[in-house]
Protein backbone atom coordinates (compact mmCIF):
# COMPACT_ATOMS: atom_id res chain seq x y z
CA UNK A 1 0.00 0.00 0.00
CA UNK A 2 2.94 2.44 1.10
CA UNK A 3 4.70 1.94 -2.11
CA UNK A 4 1.16 2.42 -4.18
CA UNK A 5 0.60 5.89 -2.33
CA UNK A 6 4.19 6.80 -2.98
CA UNK A 7 3.72 6.20 -6.53
CA UNK A 8 0.50 8.21 -6.84
CA UNK A 9 2.59 11.29 -5.59
CA UNK A 10 4.96 10.86 -7.66
CA UNK A 11 2.53 11.32 -10.11
CA UNK A 12 0.27 13.76 -8.85
CA UNK A 13 4.14 15.93 -8.68
CA UNK A 14 4.59 14.78 -12.18
CA UNK A 15 1.39 15.91 -13.39
CA UNK A 16 1.42 18.97 -11.38
CA UNK A 17 4.81 20.04 -12.74
CA UNK A 18 3.74 19.30 -16.08
CA UNK A 19 0.78 21.78 -15.92
CA UNK A 20 3.04 24.49 -14.56
CA UNK A 21 5.16 23.93 -17.42
CA UNK A 22 3.29 24.10 -20.26
CA UNK A 23 1.58 26.93 -18.48
CA UNK A 24 4.68 28.86 -17.98
CA UNK A 25 6.66 26.79 -20.84
CA UNK A 26 9.39 29.35 -21.75
CA UNK A 27 8.41 32.11 -19.56
CA UNK A 28 11.72 34.10 -18.55
CA UNK A 29 12.83 35.51 -15.51
CA UNK A 30 11.95 38.83 -16.00
CA UNK A 31 8.10 37.65 -17.00
CA UNK A 32 7.86 35.54 -14.63
CA UNK A 33 9.16 37.84 -11.62
CA UNK A 34 6.48 40.69 -13.26
CA UNK A 35 3.53 37.23 -13.13
CA UNK A 36 4.48 36.34 -9.46
CA UNK A 37 4.49 39.75 -8.36
CA UNK A 38 0.59 39.77 -8.30
CA UNK A 39 0.74 37.42 -5.28
CA UNK A 40 1.50 39.86 -3.42
CA UNK A 41 -1.22 42.74 -3.44
CA UNK A 42 1.25 46.22 -1.89
CA UNK A 43 3.98 44.97 -4.30
CA UNK A 44 5.01 47.72 -5.89
CA UNK A 45 7.38 46.55 -8.25
CA UNK A 46 10.74 47.79 -6.11
CA UNK A 47 11.46 43.97 -4.94
CA UNK A 48 10.94 42.48 -8.98
CA UNK A 49 13.20 45.12 -10.29
CA UNK A 50 15.77 44.33 -7.34
CA UNK A 51 15.30 41.02 -8.55
CA UNK A 52 15.61 41.69 -12.03
CA UNK A 53 19.09 43.40 -11.33
CA UNK A 54 20.75 40.68 -9.96
CA UNK A 55 19.55 38.66 -12.57
CA UNK A 56 21.32 40.91 -15.38
CA UNK A 57 24.91 41.12 -13.48
CA UNK A 58 24.51 37.47 -13.04
CA UNK A 59 24.38 37.04 -16.98
CA UNK A 60 27.69 39.26 -17.17
CA UNK A 61 29.28 37.23 -14.84
CA UNK A 62 28.87 34.40 -16.33
CA UNK A 63 29.90 35.56 -19.32
CA UNK A 64 33.03 36.34 -17.83
CA UNK A 65 33.16 32.96 -15.97
CA UNK A 66 32.81 31.42 -19.18
CA UNK A 67 35.46 32.48 -21.08
CA UNK A 68 37.86 32.89 -18.24
CA UNK A 69 40.01 29.54 -19.43
CA UNK A 70 40.43 32.09 -22.13
CA UNK A 71 41.50 35.19 -21.30
CA UNK A 72 43.65 36.33 -18.38
CA UNK A 73 41.42 36.63 -15.70
CA UNK A 74 42.62 33.23 -14.06
CA UNK A 75 44.98 33.52 -11.13
CA UNK A 76 44.86 35.29 -8.20
CA UNK A 77 44.18 39.08 -8.30
CA UNK A 78 47.40 39.45 -5.64
CA UNK A 79 44.78 40.83 -2.85
CA UNK A 80 43.37 39.02 -0.49
CA UNK A 81 39.85 39.31 0.77
CA UNK A 82 38.29 39.88 4.55
CA UNK A 83 38.15 35.88 5.24
CA UNK A 84 42.30 36.50 4.58
CA UNK A 85 41.99 34.19 1.15
CA UNK A 86 43.30 34.87 -2.04
CA UNK A 87 40.88 37.12 -4.34
CA UNK A 88 40.63 35.11 -7.63
CA UNK A 89 40.26 38.20 -10.40
CA UNK A 90 36.67 36.67 -11.35
CA UNK A 91 35.97 37.03 -7.69
CA UNK A 92 36.93 40.86 -7.56
CA UNK A 93 35.31 41.40 -11.20
CA UNK A 94 31.87 39.53 -9.66
CA UNK A 95 32.14 41.96 -6.58
CA UNK A 96 32.23 44.79 -8.45
CA UNK A 97 29.58 43.68 -10.96
CA UNK A 98 27.26 43.16 -8.51
CA UNK A 99 27.81 46.68 -6.84
CA UNK A 100 27.43 48.49 -9.65
CA UNK A 101 24.24 47.27 -10.48
CA UNK A 102 22.34 47.77 -6.98
CA UNK A 103 23.95 50.87 -6.60
CA UNK A 104 22.46 52.22 -9.93
CA UNK A 105 19.52 50.07 -10.02
CA UNK A 106 18.17 52.53 -6.92
CA UNK A 107 16.18 49.40 -4.98
CA UNK A 108 19.06 48.59 -2.42
CA UNK A 109 20.22 50.47 0.26
CA UNK A 110 23.32 49.15 1.07
CA UNK A 111 25.49 45.82 0.34
CA UNK A 112 26.90 43.14 3.00
CA UNK A 113 29.83 41.07 1.08
CA UNK A 114 32.06 38.38 1.40
CA UNK A 115 34.86 40.53 -0.20
CA UNK A 116 34.79 43.52 1.52
CA UNK A 117 34.95 43.59 5.43
CA UNK A 118 32.52 46.55 5.97
CA UNK A 119 28.94 46.81 4.55
CA UNK A 120 28.62 49.17 1.75
CA UNK A 121 26.16 52.17 2.16
CA UNK A 122 24.48 53.24 -0.92
CA UNK A 123 24.50 56.56 -0.17
CA UNK A 124 22.73 58.29 -2.77
CA UNK A 125 19.13 60.15 -2.89
CA UNK A 126 17.77 56.79 -4.44
CA UNK A 127 19.72 54.71 -1.81
CA UNK A 128 18.29 56.51 1.18
CA UNK A 129 15.26 55.82 -0.11
CA UNK A 130 15.69 52.23 -0.87
CA UNK A 131 13.71 49.91 1.13
CA UNK A 132 16.10 46.37 0.78
CA UNK A 133 19.74 45.99 1.61
CA UNK A 134 21.54 42.54 0.07
CA UNK A 135 23.70 40.44 1.23
CA UNK A 136 26.05 38.30 -1.28
CA UNK A 137 28.79 35.83 -1.73
CA UNK A 138 29.40 37.32 -5.24
CA UNK A 139 31.65 34.22 -6.39
CA UNK A 140 31.47 31.48 -4.07
CA UNK A 141 33.84 28.26 -4.64
CA UNK A 142 36.25 30.38 -6.83
CA UNK A 143 38.91 27.97 -5.30
CA UNK A 144 37.43 25.96 -8.51
CA UNK A 145 37.69 28.59 -10.92
CA UNK A 146 41.02 27.16 -12.44
CA UNK A 147 39.72 23.58 -12.44
CA UNK A 148 36.10 24.42 -14.24
CA UNK A 149 34.39 22.92 -11.65
CA UNK A 150 30.75 24.48 -10.23
CA UNK A 151 31.13 27.94 -8.89
CA UNK A 152 28.29 30.74 -7.75
CA UNK A 153 26.82 33.64 -6.87
CA UNK A 154 24.48 33.21 -3.27
CA UNK A 155 22.63 36.45 -2.27
CA UNK A 156 19.80 37.38 0.10
CA UNK A 157 17.31 40.05 0.36
CA UNK A 158 15.96 41.96 3.58
CA UNK A 159 13.74 44.73 3.90
CA UNK A 160 15.68 47.54 5.86
CA UNK A 161 15.30 48.12 9.57
CA UNK A 162 15.93 51.67 9.58
CA UNK A 163 14.19 54.77 8.60
CA UNK A 164 14.76 56.46 5.30
CA UNK A 165 18.53 57.63 4.81
CA UNK A 166 21.87 55.99 5.23
CA UNK A 167 21.70 52.30 6.03
CA UNK A 168 23.51 51.02 8.97
CA UNK A 169 24.96 47.33 10.10
CA UNK A 170 21.44 46.57 12.24
CA UNK A 171 19.91 46.34 8.67
CA UNK A 172 21.81 43.55 7.93
CA UNK A 173 22.03 41.97 11.52
CA UNK A 174 18.73 40.23 10.98
CA UNK A 175 17.65 36.37 11.03
CA UNK A 176 16.65 34.21 8.46
CA UNK A 177 13.18 34.33 8.95
CA UNK A 178 13.05 37.99 8.37
CA UNK A 179 13.96 37.67 4.79
CA UNK A 180 12.00 39.10 1.87
CA UNK A 181 14.23 36.78 -0.88
CA UNK A 182 16.76 34.61 -1.53
CA UNK A 183 18.99 32.70 -4.19
CA UNK A 184 21.44 31.63 -6.06
CA UNK A 185 22.82 31.26 -9.29
CA UNK A 186 25.10 28.00 -10.62
CA UNK A 187 27.71 28.56 -13.22
CA UNK A 188 27.90 24.74 -14.16
CA UNK A 189 27.34 22.81 -17.27
CA UNK A 190 24.50 25.46 -17.79
CA UNK A 191 24.12 28.67 -15.83
CA UNK A 192 21.18 28.53 -13.28
CA UNK A 193 19.16 31.18 -10.96
CA UNK A 194 17.45 29.78 -7.88
CA UNK A 195 15.33 31.92 -6.11
CA UNK A 196 12.50 32.25 -3.60
CA UNK A 197 10.61 35.29 -2.39
CA UNK A 198 8.76 32.73 0.15
CA UNK A 199 6.36 31.26 -2.23
CA UNK A 200 8.18 28.27 -3.42
CA UNK A 201 11.52 27.65 -5.44
CA UNK A 202 11.39 28.18 -8.98
CA UNK A 203 15.01 27.35 -10.98
CA UNK A 204 15.55 28.63 -14.52
CA UNK A 205 18.65 28.67 -17.10
CA UNK A 206 20.26 30.89 -19.16
CA UNK A 207 19.39 30.49 -22.56
CA UNK A 208 21.91 31.71 -24.32
CA UNK A 209 20.48 32.00 -27.75
CA UNK A 210 18.41 34.76 -26.55
CA UNK A 211 19.95 35.67 -23.49
CA UNK A 212 17.48 34.91 -21.20
CA UNK A 213 16.97 32.76 -17.76
CA UNK A 214 14.01 30.56 -18.84
CA UNK A 215 11.66 28.64 -16.38
CA UNK A 216 13.05 24.92 -16.27
CA UNK A 217 12.65 24.07 -12.72
CA UNK A 218 8.89 24.95 -11.55
CA UNK A 219 8.24 24.89 -7.88
CA UNK A 220 11.50 22.69 -6.99
CA UNK A 221 10.81 20.61 -3.91
CA UNK A 222 13.41 18.32 -2.03
CA UNK A 223 12.86 14.71 -1.93
CA UNK A 224 12.70 13.59 2.12
CA UNK A 225 15.39 11.43 2.05
CA UNK A 226 18.63 10.96 -0.86
CA UNK A 227 21.24 9.05 -2.01
CA UNK A 228 24.13 10.97 -1.42
CA UNK A 229 25.51 13.27 1.70
CA UNK A 230 27.90 16.09 1.17
CA UNK A 231 30.98 16.48 3.66
CA UNK A 232 34.54 16.96 3.21
CA UNK A 233 35.70 13.25 4.80
CA UNK A 234 39.21 14.57 5.18
CA UNK A 235 37.95 16.74 8.48
CA UNK A 236 36.51 13.52 9.32
CA UNK A 237 38.64 12.63 12.60
CA UNK A 238 38.48 16.71 14.23
CA UNK A 239 34.49 16.82 13.73
CA UNK A 240 32.20 16.36 16.91
CA UNK A 241 31.63 12.63 18.39
CA UNK A 242 27.80 13.11 17.02
CA UNK A 243 28.74 14.13 13.79
CA UNK A 244 31.34 11.13 13.35
CA UNK A 245 28.90 8.67 14.93
CA UNK A 246 26.34 10.15 12.08
CA UNK A 247 28.38 9.84 8.93
CA UNK A 248 29.30 6.15 10.19
CA UNK A 249 25.80 5.66 10.39
CA UNK A 250 25.22 7.18 6.65
CA UNK A 251 28.07 4.96 5.25
CA UNK A 252 27.73 1.35 6.94
CA UNK A 253 24.00 1.63 7.73
CA UNK A 254 22.52 3.55 5.16
CA UNK A 255 24.64 2.87 2.68
CA UNK A 256 24.85 6.42 1.51
CA UNK A 257 27.36 7.65 -1.40
CA UNK A 258 30.01 10.28 -0.81
CA UNK A 259 29.28 13.70 -3.26
CA UNK A 260 31.75 16.70 -2.56
CA UNK A 261 32.34 19.10 -5.02
CA UNK A 262 33.88 22.02 -2.44
CA UNK A 263 31.80 24.45 -3.62
CA UNK A 264 28.62 25.07 -1.45
CA UNK A 265 26.57 26.33 -4.50
CA UNK A 266 27.43 22.78 -6.61
CA UNK A 267 26.72 20.92 -3.38
CA UNK A 268 23.90 22.03 -1.88
CA UNK A 269 22.40 22.60 -6.02
CA UNK A 270 22.55 18.69 -6.17
CA UNK A 271 20.75 18.30 -2.42
CA UNK A 272 17.93 20.62 -3.25
CA UNK A 273 17.02 18.91 -6.16
CA UNK A 274 18.49 15.42 -5.42
CA UNK A 275 17.89 15.38 -1.68
CA UNK A 276 20.54 14.20 1.00
CA UNK A 277 22.36 16.00 2.99
CA UNK A 278 25.23 18.78 2.89
CA UNK A 279 27.38 19.34 5.82
CA UNK A 280 30.17 21.80 7.12
CA UNK A 281 30.09 21.19 10.82
CA UNK A 282 32.45 22.31 13.12
CA UNK A 283 35.86 21.17 13.80
CA UNK A 284 38.24 21.39 16.84
CA UNK A 285 40.25 23.94 14.56
CA UNK A 286 36.84 25.88 13.56
CA UNK A 287 34.45 25.99 16.40
CA UNK A 288 32.17 27.73 14.36
CA UNK A 289 32.60 26.04 11.08
CA UNK A 290 33.93 27.74 7.90
CA UNK A 291 30.86 29.34 6.05
CA UNK A 292 29.68 32.43 6.83
CA UNK A 293 26.25 32.55 8.45
CA UNK A 294 24.45 35.39 6.63
CA UNK A 295 25.40 35.19 2.82
CA UNK A 296 26.07 31.44 2.61
CA UNK A 297 23.84 29.17 5.47
CA UNK A 298 21.03 31.67 6.16
CA UNK A 299 20.45 31.93 1.98
CA UNK A 300 20.60 28.43 1.43
CA UNK A 301 18.64 27.76 4.80
CA UNK A 302 15.65 29.49 3.25
CA UNK A 303 15.77 28.17 -0.21
CA UNK A 304 15.89 24.44 1.72
CA UNK A 305 12.69 25.59 3.56
CA UNK A 306 10.61 26.72 0.78
CA UNK A 307 11.62 23.54 -0.90
CA UNK A 308 10.66 21.75 1.89
CA UNK A 309 13.72 20.57 3.27
CA UNK A 310 15.58 21.99 6.94
CA UNK A 311 18.76 23.46 7.80
CA UNK A 312 20.09 23.65 11.19
CA UNK A 313 23.52 24.54 13.45
CA UNK A 314 23.21 21.00 14.88
CA UNK A 315 21.35 22.59 18.10
CA UNK A 316 18.82 25.19 16.35
CA UNK A 317 17.77 25.70 13.09
CA UNK A 318 19.55 27.78 10.99
CA UNK A 319 16.79 30.18 10.21
CA UNK A 320 16.50 31.43 14.18
CA UNK A 321 19.79 32.34 14.52
CA UNK A 322 20.17 36.13 15.38
CA UNK A 323 23.49 37.36 13.47
CA UNK A 324 25.91 39.13 15.53
CA UNK A 325 28.42 40.38 13.16
CA UNK A 326 28.40 40.72 9.38
CA UNK A 327 31.12 37.74 8.85
CA UNK A 328 30.38 35.07 11.35
CA UNK A 329 30.53 31.45 10.42
CA UNK A 330 28.25 28.99 11.39
CA UNK A 331 28.16 24.84 11.18
CA UNK A 332 25.41 23.85 8.78
CA UNK A 333 23.55 20.56 8.72
CA UNK A 334 21.47 21.03 5.36
CA UNK A 335 19.10 18.81 3.17
CA UNK A 336 16.49 16.10 3.25
CA UNK A 337 14.15 16.15 6.61
CA UNK A 338 14.74 12.81 7.44
CA UNK A 339 18.20 12.53 7.33
CA UNK A 340 18.04 16.42 9.65
CA UNK A 341 15.98 14.28 12.16
CA UNK A 342 18.53 11.60 12.72
CA UNK A 343 21.18 15.05 12.82
CA UNK A 344 18.99 16.12 15.92
CA UNK A 345 18.86 12.13 17.15
CA UNK A 346 22.65 11.68 17.13
CA UNK A 347 22.75 15.30 18.71
CA UNK A 348 20.81 14.27 21.43
CA UNK A 349 22.75 11.26 22.12
CA UNK A 350 26.12 11.78 21.47
CA UNK A 351 26.61 15.68 22.37
CA UNK A 352 29.87 16.05 24.62
CA UNK A 353 28.99 17.64 27.83
CA UNK A 354 29.07 21.50 27.28
CA UNK A 355 32.46 22.23 29.64
P1 LIG B 1 36.64 22.99 2.17
C1 LIG B 1 34.43 27.46 -0.97
O1 LIG B 1 35.71 27.97 -0.59
C2 LIG B 1 33.59 27.35 0.29
O2 LIG B 1 33.44 28.60 0.87
C3 LIG B 1 32.24 26.72 -0.03
O3 LIG B 1 31.78 27.04 -1.30
C4 LIG B 1 32.51 25.24 0.10
O4 LIG B 1 31.35 24.50 0.48
C5 LIG B 1 33.57 25.19 1.22
O5 LIG B 1 34.23 26.46 1.22
C6 LIG B 1 34.60 24.12 0.96
O6 LIG B 1 35.51 24.13 2.04
O7 LIG B 1 37.27 23.24 3.52
O8 LIG B 1 35.94 21.66 2.12
O9 LIG B 1 37.56 23.20 1.00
Amino acid sequence: MRNFSLKMNNFTALIKKTLVMNRYNGITLDEFIILKEKDYPDAKGNLSKLLRDIGVASKVINREVNKAGLVDILGAAGKTNIQDEEQQKLDVFANNMLINYLKNGGQCTGIGSEENEDVIVVDTPDGHQAHYVVLMDPLDGSSNIDINASIGTIFSIYKRKSPVGPCNLEDFLQEGNKLVAAGYVIYGSSTMMVYSTGNGVNGFTLDPSIGEFCLSHPDITTPDTGKYYAVNQSNYAFFPEHTRRYIDWLVNEKRKGLRYIGSMVGDMHRTLLQGGIFMYPATTSSPQGKLRLLYECIPMAFLMQQAGGRASDGHQEIMDIVPQELHQRSPIYIGSTRLLKRVDQFVEKYSEAIS
